[in-house]
């Protein structure tokens, strides 16, 4: 019986209206007071910032759950097919400004707290954003999940809730400091705890047969330790649409909160230790980017959150009435990269070993209802297991995927009989020392479709680490570009800019971002791109504000802001930025005259702790901006800044302050890059070279409006298998070889020539990322840079044709390709 059914009452009038739901200004002022004082115990008069933001949450949030409840009720009634988004990370940024946004009740906050005598923007101020995330790929999973409520989707995005998110940056003498993360300190009042949604997951031990009541063999896994998952649930509220959907995210505890039969034994402190263990997965994010981190904590993170996932599915499928074996007709489970892959084995063996269903209906059921979404190629990404760690954690899993394998390999046998070295590349196990379970082919086996992020990586990826799969299966790949949601990345963090747009051609653009287009009209007209300009100008004397209070420095905002924001990686290339501003700081030196527009450099990303190029590429940065800022000849002309702690809310401030963005990636490296689209739709022209969404945000927008350079991807192949001799670069370019020469002399270093011979060693010898090769290219295109930089209206015109082109990279294009190619699911109520 589906409880859901009983009552559908979406036609009744909304039973509670007034100071809990309502939306004049009187309410929100009388709901804000209410919790000040009956919520959080608080005499205005003596309340902290914090506490009125607290208060203010908690009105906004009662605001939002009266949706949530709505959408239970309504999508529990319907016969919706529903997406399930399995994550590790999410980056969801500050919730309320967004909430306000989306409810439509923006202004009237601000007037009901501009009455009480508070101002809006500094309560804004006082949110911790929830860092759940390494970057990309966890801030993707956060603007689907608003695309998916706005598009009207029934959804729940699943994840883990990490006491301790990504670590905050700081920067000393130069150098990262990782400082903890401890966003949950003063309290979240998004999330809601439902002790009652708890699921057990078990861990290690080992497996035996048994025969069960009705005489069937069955496989019997006696864990070593169990802990449990609790639910903690966030609303994510579509843009003014009644769909609220939720971001379910699980935090480990211990099952009995005090291990009585321990205690008895008079073994208290195990019994506390075990405490500490259970509570230990959910603890902190691993810091990695691009790098795969192997260890066993790792491993119980994915497990936990994805076993309490599907559990949670499968009850809320019994809940609407139906069976198991019917999960894939009513979830659509999407798995954000290869991290939740071992859902796979985990759905197989809660079917097979829990719900007593036979191997071939259970695969059925399981390849229908996964899909998987591949985020990366490089190889020291890609995720594997060793054997030994599994069969000890989880063993009763890796007999399933091990029997996965043997019905799989047996299916490739028979259609091509006789090609060991095929079975062997696509066998789930790669059987080089020490053994290891190849995580991203038992995403694909256990999927029915796998997709890339962009044209151009979905194609490399069927002819590169998927090629055999695609070779068997050429179906079940597509490609679904990524998107970024411009409510946040636009509306939010651009007011000016949305404001203009909108006095121009409405306000439709928020859920239809193709209507862009029409500004298209008004690029010729000079008024237009005066205040097109004027936004800009005040977005950048905003950032110079913010940089000067971050950093000391002081930039100019009528120099053009050159900004590189996103992780630190060598193939991200932010050291080949770095060898362009020594070359015009040479340039400079030797003739203060040079004819070059004023330039302000930015730079912003964390780099993964353990990660030593990263780091010293960030050193790099910064002693050159100590020599460039404080050169007297060449201060006024180039400035150097590294914005510390890029996060999501620092980011809502330096993407619409930006001129130029750099998406500078050796071809074939970014999968596709998501900075690149929130630039564009802020104005700023892109450099960049042909990878990733570059290739398509450049068809969009017209080769003529892109600055584009470097190798291609098959000139990058063609190079390397010439044998690539980064030396010859050095050699034969005078300008490049006196800039490595001057990191080198240790003139960025008070003399210490030690400092940066790694980055300039790595450079001439290796270079695996091939700046050198580049190198040339690059300068010569940001040449052209400056030279339509002086063409103020000719730059304005190309930066309005950016932004009025960039509707295909919306989240909600995305979410319906998704929608369409994958699950099968129609967007929008029925
Ligand atoms: C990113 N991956 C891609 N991974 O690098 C980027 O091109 C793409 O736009 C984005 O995904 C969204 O598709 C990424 O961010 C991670 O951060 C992982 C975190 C966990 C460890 C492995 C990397």
């Amino acid at each position: 019986m589906n409880p859901f059914r009983k009552k559908t009452r979406s036609n009744e009038p909304n039973p509670i209206q007034g100071i809990r739901t309502g939306f004049t200004v009187d309410e929100i002022k009388q709901a804000f007071l209410d919790n000040l004082r009956c919520g959080m115990g608080r005499l205005e008069d003596i309340a902290t910032k914090h506490d009125l933001y607290f208060a203010l949450a908690l009105t906004i949030r009662d605001r939002v759950f009266q949706r949530t409840v709505e959408s239970i009720e309504h999508y529990g009634g319907a016969d919706a097919r529903r997406v399930a988004y399995l994550s590790a990370e999410y980056l969801p940024g500050p919730h309320l400004a967004n909430n306000l946004l989306s409810l439509g009740i923006t202004d009237s906050t601000r007037e009901a707290l501009k009455s009480l005598g508070h101002d809006l923007d500094e309560i804004l101020a006082q949110e911790e954003e929830p860092g759940l995330g390494n970057g990309g790929l966890g801030r993707l999973a956060s603007c689907y999940m608003d695309s998916l409520a706005s598009v009207e989707v029934p959804a729940i995005g699943y994840g883990i809730r990490y006491e301790f998110g990504i670590f905050d940056q700081i920067i000393r003498d130069g150098w990262q400091c990782e400082i903890t993360d401890k966003w949950l300190r003063n309290g979240n009042p998004w999330e809601v705890a439902r002790p009652e949604t708890t699921y057990q997951v078990k861990f290690g031990g080992r497996t035996e047969g048994i025969t069960d009541e009705q005489g069937r063999f069955r496989i019997r896994w006696i864990p070593e330790t169990e802990v449990k998952g609790v639910a903690y649930d966030t609303p994510i509220l579509g843009y003014r649409v009644a769909t609220c959907d939720i971001l379910r995210l699980w935090k480990a505890e211990a099952i009995e909160s005090f291990d009585f039969a321990a205690f008895n034994h008079g073994d208290y402190y195990r019994a506390v230790q075990d405490k500490m263990v259970s509570e230990n997965i959910t603890k902190v994010l691993y810091p990695n980017d691009e790098v795969a981190a192997g260890k066993e904590l790792r491993l119980k993170q994915q497990f936990f959150f994805v076993s309490c996932s599907l559990q949670d599915m499968l009850r809320i499928h019994a809940l609407l009435g139906g069976t198991p074996k019917t999960l894939h007709e009513k979830w659509a489970a999407q798995l954000n990269d290869t991290h939740p892959a071992i859902a796979v084995a985990e759905l197989m063996r809660l079917l097979v070993d829990e719900h007593q269903l036979g191997w071939e209906e259970a695969w059925e059921a399981t390849r229908a209802t996964f899909a998987y979404t591949n985020h990366t190629l490089l190889p020291e990404a890609l995720e594997k297991w060793s054997v030994d760690l599994f069969g000890k954690l989880l063993p009763r899993h890796l007999e399933i995927i091990y029997e996965i394998n043997r019905r799989f390999l047996e299916e490739v046998r028979e259609k091509s009989p006789g090609d060991e070295a095929r079975l062997a590349r696509l066998s789930l196990i790669d059987e080089n020392k020490p053994r290891s379970v190849r995580m991203a082919h038992l995403a694909t086996v256990g999927s029915h479709a796998v997709n890339g992020v962009a044209r151009l990586h979905s194609e490399l990826l069927k002819e590169t680490v998927l090629r055999d799969f695609a070779d068997l299966w050429p179906d079940k790949f597509r490609n679904v570009t990524n998107g970024v949601t411009p409510r946040r990345f636009l509306a939010l963090s651009n007011p000016g800019l949305a404001q203009l747009i909108t006095s121009r051609i409405g306000d439709g653009w928020l859920q239809d971002l193709n209507q862009l287009r029409h500004l298209e009209r008004f690029v010729d007209d000079g008024e237009f791109r005066q205040q097109w300009r004027t936004v800009k100008l005040a977005n950048k004397q905003r950032l110079a504000a913010l940089i000067k209070n971050r950093t000391g420095i002081t930039v100019s905002p009528e120099s053009l802001f050159d900004v590189q924001v996103k992780r630190i990686h060598e193939y991200k290339r932010q050291h080949l930025a770095a060898l362009h501003i020594l070359t015009l700081y040479l340039r400079l030196r030797r003739n203060p005259n040079a004819d070059l527009p004023e330039r302000t450099f930015i730079f912003g990303g964390k780099a993964a702790p353990g990660y030593f190029m990263a780091k010293r590429i960030i050193k790099l940065i910064n002693a050159i901006g100590e020599i460039v800022n404080n050169d007297t000849v060449v201060r006024d002309r180039l400035k150097v800044v590294f914005f510390p702690d890029f996060n999501v809310t620092n980011a809502q401030v330096i993407y619409p302050a930006a001129d130029l963005s750099e998406q500078i990636s050796t071809a074939g490296k970014e999968a596709s890059g998501t900075g690149n689209m929130k630039f564009g739709l802020n104005g700023a022209l892109t450099i960049g070279t042909l990878d990733g969404a570059n290739v398509e945000i450049r068809e969009e927008v017209g080769a003529e409006n892109f600055f584009l350079f470097g190798l291609t991807v098959g000139e990058v192949t063609q190079l390397r298998a010439r044998g690539y001799r980064p030396g010859d670069y050095y050699a034969q370019n005078k300008t490049l070889r006196e800039v490595i020469d001057f990191i080198a002399s240790g003139a960025l270093a008070h003399g210490d020539a030690e400092l940066f011979r790694p980055i300039v060693e790595n450079l001439i010898n290796d270079d695996p990322f091939l700046l050198l090769a580049d190198y040339q290219a690059y300068i010569d295109a940001q040449e052209r840079v400056s030279t339509l930089w002086r063409d103020s209206s000719g730059w304005t015109r190309k930066s309005i044709l950016n932004t009025a082109r960039m509707g295909k990279f919306s989240s909600d294009r995305s979410i319906r390709d998704y929608c369409e190619r994958v699950w099968k699911i129609q967007a929008g109520r029925q």
